[in-house]
């Protein structure tokens, strides 16, 4: 018997688009703001959506648009601003107490600001000043690996191949990029066993599917014009399947706004046929339960295996030891269930793989996408229309960035090649990522720290202990368009540099210049911002760059830097010449309203791996490993359980185990708080643990009761429990041993040492938790409305 009450309205339509507009007034920028969007993801002049990475589709339909890109496009162009006189009225001090939503709704920032440690302020500060404050400070390092250069995935990608060209030339491979925490084991697996870390898909793949798996994703809010394409697939027969612990209530039904049926008559489509509820953590099992009986009954694809695979006898030998006990027990779900599912794989002709965060940020996320890659290639799932492997990346140009260059573990061909083309040594040895950075930074190994973008410290776990780290360092650099808590813990010297975003116009000495970006199915689109920009001091992320590395390296560099900036044409073609698949960029960027598809070998069968296969790969983890993690949390629990205040009386309450997943709500782009309402999940406030009705009357508990959530050390290392709340208690179908609460809001529940081994990508979707009820009632806030 399910309890929640049921979210009937369809997902997107008109509701959904007057509820931005709204947004859109709150930002009293509705003018801006929808000038904008009309020009979002068009062709001819407009700018790539700066929201999440899904591709446009071919038709270009009149307004390709969805709730949430609004919302993205409504916080870059905002004209409030926080200015000089924003930062006199308040200090650092009293900021740092400021939550991720007023931060916020603080405004654009607007001009370049240093922190003042005698006023505790932020004070304005000319950019010569500044650039000539970071020649001297990168001057005095006793190497370049002893600064750490951080990029989002909001770059687009000439100032990103920019930037990584600076940071090499300056002597370092330190380029961590919020892909550490996002897609990483995807990049790792796809490479490592089909020689391209990317989609293999393409929009038009949706229209030929006949079954599609999604795992661990929610579309209607990460991506909502994903749903258009479900919807069709749907429509033309496609079987679609959700893999996911929370039964989510916008993949219900959908209201597409290209319909007019559906914005007039009210109708709506049903999205998915069905919902496995997984245990958290249980995907690998899964798949291992659908593989076991696809090989036992020879249903898999043997041509295929044969003619283009290699490990195919190492993986069946371990699948035949894998039990159905153990599938059953780390996965959540029967036998029975599996196997019905293994049948659809193989009766499908043309089965796509869908994926998002609730596959990769686990301690076994490289062995979940290995997984996915396993059962595509059993069934010879790549290199067909209607077929292949579908991650769906976050940040508009996360994967752009990394094909730049943007890499702490870069190519050796792509050194090579900087090599070649810039007629220069390029730093051969590794460079940190998020999660060896943040250690190192913590460490106190790291005297200079620099963001192009992004929240580094809030985004990562154990955010408090690097902000800490960041107080203690010569010099931290922030490159962005919104204040954001990880600019709120100043070194020695501290700057933040106003950037100009996407929907904004780039005028140089050489005129109006447009970059580019890559979708997550590897199209190379053209973005063009259309706006003025929110303030006249605001300057390019490419401007940037050059004026950095002009007075790092002296104005004599054989880069051309400032023609670079002024002129994008220059950069695109030094990328012709440097990264694989950009011959002739200039032309072919202009010859086609939307750009062109990057050659993907893997989509012809050509595998650019090891072996020059595609290769199986073995699970590193036991299938059962959340289950034994799970297992032995309650063991030292017990240990435990006598010093813990048990303000609710009763021992048996708290002794359950669950695991914990964060998710993002529909008011937020990652880290941007736009507001509390999740609509899909009816909360309006961001306090809150999702649990499911039936568990918690199991414990006697009720919705609304005020909950401590903690989480045992970490025994690897010497790490403290952590407790986060109190949070409010709230009905959500969810899986029996799962709750879930919103990121970032959690990130110091999560630890640096617990991540995936390859990709080293944080274990955000599953830790262990005891909860505990309290009495807090004088002490809890009311929920913003
Ligand atoms: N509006 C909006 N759009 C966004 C973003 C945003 O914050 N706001 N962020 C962008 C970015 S950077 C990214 S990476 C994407 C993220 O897009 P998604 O991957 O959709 O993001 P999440 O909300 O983190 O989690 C996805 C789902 O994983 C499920 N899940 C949790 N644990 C497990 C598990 O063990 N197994 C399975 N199968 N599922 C699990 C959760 O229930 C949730 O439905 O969205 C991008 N687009
Ligand atoms: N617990 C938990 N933690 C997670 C996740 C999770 O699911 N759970 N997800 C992870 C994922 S998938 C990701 S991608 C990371 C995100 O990590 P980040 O990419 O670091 O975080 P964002 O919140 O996207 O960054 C927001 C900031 O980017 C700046 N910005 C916005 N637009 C621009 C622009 O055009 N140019 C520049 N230079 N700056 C701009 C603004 O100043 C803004 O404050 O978080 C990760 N952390
Ligand atoms: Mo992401």
């Amino acid at each position: 018997m399910r309890k929640i009450p049921v979210y009937s309205h369809p997902a997107a339509g008109w509701p959904a688009l007057i509820s931005s507009a709204r947004k859109l007034m709150d930002y009293q920028t509705f003018l801006r703001g929808s000038v904008s969007v009309l020009k979002s993801n068009q062709p001819q002049g407009g700018f790539d959506c700066p929201g999440c990475a899904w591709p446009d589709h071919k038709s270009h339909k009149a307004i390709d648009v969805c709730e949430n890109g609004i919302k993205v496009v409504a916080s870059e162009t905002m004209t409030k601003k926080a200015d000089a006189a924003f930062f006199a009225r308040h200090t650092v001090t009293e900021l740092q107490q400021w939550s991720g939503y007023e931060l916020e709704h603080s405004g654009r920032l607007s001009e370049p600001v240093y922190y003042d440690a005698a006023q505790d302020r932020y004070l304005p500060i000319s950019w010569e000043a500044a650039y000539q404050c970071i020649a001297e400070q990168l001057g005095q390092l006793d190497s370049p690996d002893e600064a750490l250069f951080y990029t989002s995935g909001r770059v687009t990608n000439e100032p990103a191949f920019m930037y990584q060209l600076f940071v090499r030339c300056f002597g370092t491979n330190n380029l961590p990029d919020c892909s550490n925490m996002c897609h990483e084991p995807t990049s790792v697996m796809l490479g490592k066993q089909l020689g391209v870390g990317k989609a293999t898909v393409r929009l038009e793949d949706f229209e030929q599917a006949k079954l599609i798996l999604m795992f661990g994703q929610n579309p209607a809010t990460n991506h909502p014009r994903m749903l258009e394409m479900l919807a069709h697939a749907h429509q033309q027969g496609c079987c679609i399947i959700s893999i996911n612990p929370m039964r989510e209530q916008g993949l219900r039904k959908f209201k597409n706004p290209q319909k007019p049926s559906h914005m007039v008559a009210g109708q709506s489509d049903d999205m998915v046929d069905e919902v496995i509820q997984i245990q958290i953590g249980g995907d690998a099992a899964l798949l291992t339960g659908i593989a076991k009986w696809l090989t036992k009954n020879k249903r898999m694809n043997q041509h295929f295996i044969h003619e283009h695979t290699l490990g195919y006898e190492a993986l069946d030998v371990w699948l035949r030891q894998q039990s159905w006990t153990d599938v059953e027990r780390g996965s959540g779900i029967s036998q029975e269930q599996i196997i019905a599912i293994a049948k659809l794989v193989a009766d499908s002709p043309a089965t796509i793989c869908t994926w998002g965060m609730g596959i990769t940020q686990h301690v076994q996320g490289d062995d979940n996408v290995a997984m996915i890659a396993n059962l595509l290639l059993l069934m010879g799932m790549i290199g067909i229309d209607g077929a292949g492997a579908s991650p769906v990346r976050g940040h508009s140009n996360v994967q752009g960035d990394r094909t730049m260059g943007i890499h702490e573990r870069p190519a050796q061909k792509l050194l090579d090649s900087l090599e070649r083309v810039f007629k220069r040594p390029m730093p051969q040895e590794h460079g940190y990522d998020v999660v060896t950075g943040a250690k190192a930074l913590i460490a106190g190994k790291l005297k200079v720290f620099m963001s192009m973008g992004g929240n580094y410290a809030v985004a990562a776990p154990d955010t408090s202990a690097i902000q800490q780290a960041l107080t203690t360092t010569q010099l931290n650099i922030f490159v962005g368009t919104k204040l954001n808590e990880t600019m709120l813990y100043p070194s020695a010297n501290n700057l933040i540099f106003p950037c100009l975003g996407r929907t904004e116009r780039i005028v140089t000495a050489k005129g109006e210049q447009f970059a580019t970006i890559e979708d997550s199915m590897c199209q190379i689109v053209p973005t063009q911002g259309k706006l003025k920009p929110v303030s006249d001091m605001l300057k390019s992320e490419a401007q940037i760059v050059a004026d950095i590395a002009t007075y790092v390296f002296g104005s004599g560099s054989s880069i051309p830097w400032q023609a670079m900036s002024e002129d994008f044409d220059i950069v695109r073609d030094y990328i012709a010449q440097a990264i694989d698949g950009f011959e002739n960029f200039n032309q072919r960027i202009r010859a086609t309203e939307r750009g062109f598809h990057l050659y993907h070998p893997a989509r012809h069968r050509v595998w650019n791996t090891d072996s020059g296969k595609a290769q199986f790969e073995v699970p590193q983890y036991s299938i059962t490993y959340v289950a034994a993690q799970m297992t032995e949390a309650t063991l030292s629990f017990k240990d435990h359980a006598k010093d813990i205040d048990n303000n609710d009386g009763s021992q048996h309450n708290t002794q359950k185990i669950w695991q914990l997943t964060s998710v993002r709500s529909h008011d937020q782009f990652n880290t941007m708080i736009f507001g509390y309402n999740d609509r899909y999940r009816q909360t309006n406030r961001r306090d809150v643990l999702f649990m499911h009705p039936d568990e918690i009357s199991r414990l006697g508990w009720q919705k609304g009761d005020p909950v401590m959530v903690t989480r045992h050390a970490n025994k690897n290392s010497s790490d403290q429990p952590r407790q986060l709340g109190p949070l409010v208690l709230t009905e959500m179908d969810i899986a029996s041993n799962a709750v879930a609460a919103y990121y970032p809001e959690c990130n110091d529940l999560f630890d640096l040492d617990t991540h995936a081994p390859n990709s080293h990508i944080p274990a955000y979707k599953s830790t262990t938790v005891f909860l505990q009820r309290v009495d807090v009632d004088a002490g809890m806030a009311e929920p913003v409305s």
